[in-house]
């Protein structure tokens, strides 16, 4: 499922709807081999800046479907709520365990719940969790050890991921220095965040040493 716009056409509107004080951010990220590197977190944090980020307004909704979780990768705002919603004719296991920051004292608080499987009939198994945690959690399951999914909570509302061109934009971002972070769930250290000036059209290419691992078909 790949929607692609002319970047032209998108500029176009972007550049239309900001603020003077507001740039557009396109981030291009790559793998250690110079792949465009899909589904990496990215995190804009311009330097300065106090705006905190709001909840999503609703749930956010990771579907286990065909023994994986759609969207594999899931980057919400702190105070956000995630269903998790089991659409097999089984059992899943669901279990998110955080990553990192334990230096800083936070505490290994993750979650899991257990869902039944979906008969096909009626509303099938639902659950929903409250990140108040910043960071990244990888999820899987119990009972299916290839079940591979993340999910990044992050204080930042400038956000995203990339998409199969390896590319993430967003618009909105206030102009001036900025600070990026980027996270993958097959990344061995946290890479060094890169710093930017953003300006009214920003594109910026992050290499970075990640390899992913092959996808399931
Ligand atoms: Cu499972």
């Amino acid at each position: 499922m790949t929607h692609r716009i002319s970047f032209t056409a998108w500029l176009a509107a972007s550049l239309a709807s900001v603020t003077a004080s507001a740039g557009v951010l396109q981030v291009d990220v790559s793998s250690r081999d110079g792949q465009p590197l899909v589904d990496a977190v990215v995190i804009v944090e311009p330097v300065g800046n106090p705006k905190a980020a709001s909840p999503a307004s609703a749930p956010v909704t990771i579907d286990q479907q065909r023994m994986q979780f759609i969207p594999a990768v899931a980057v919400v705002t702190r105070g956000s709520t995630l269903r998790f919603t089991n659409r097999d004719g089984w059992d899943h296991h669901v279990r998110g365990i955080p990553l990192g920051n334990l230096a800083q004292g936070d505490s290994a608080r993750g979650f899991e719940m257990r869902l039944a499987g979906h008969s096909g009939q009626g509303e099938p198994a639902s659950q929903t969790v409250l990140m108040d945690r910043a960071g990244p959690f990888q999820l899987g399951c119990h009972l299916h050890s290839s079940m591979r999914g993340a999910v990044f909570v992050t204080d930042s509302p400038w956000h995203g991921k990339t998409d199969a061109q390896g590319v993430m934009r967003l618009q909105d971002v206030p102009e001036g220095p900025a600070r990026i972070r980027v996270w993958h769930a097959d990344q061995l250290v946290d890479a060094a965040p890169v710093d930017v000036t953003v300006q009214a059209l920003t594109v910026t290419s992050i290499p970075t040493q990640i390899t992913p691992r092959r996808r399931r078909p």
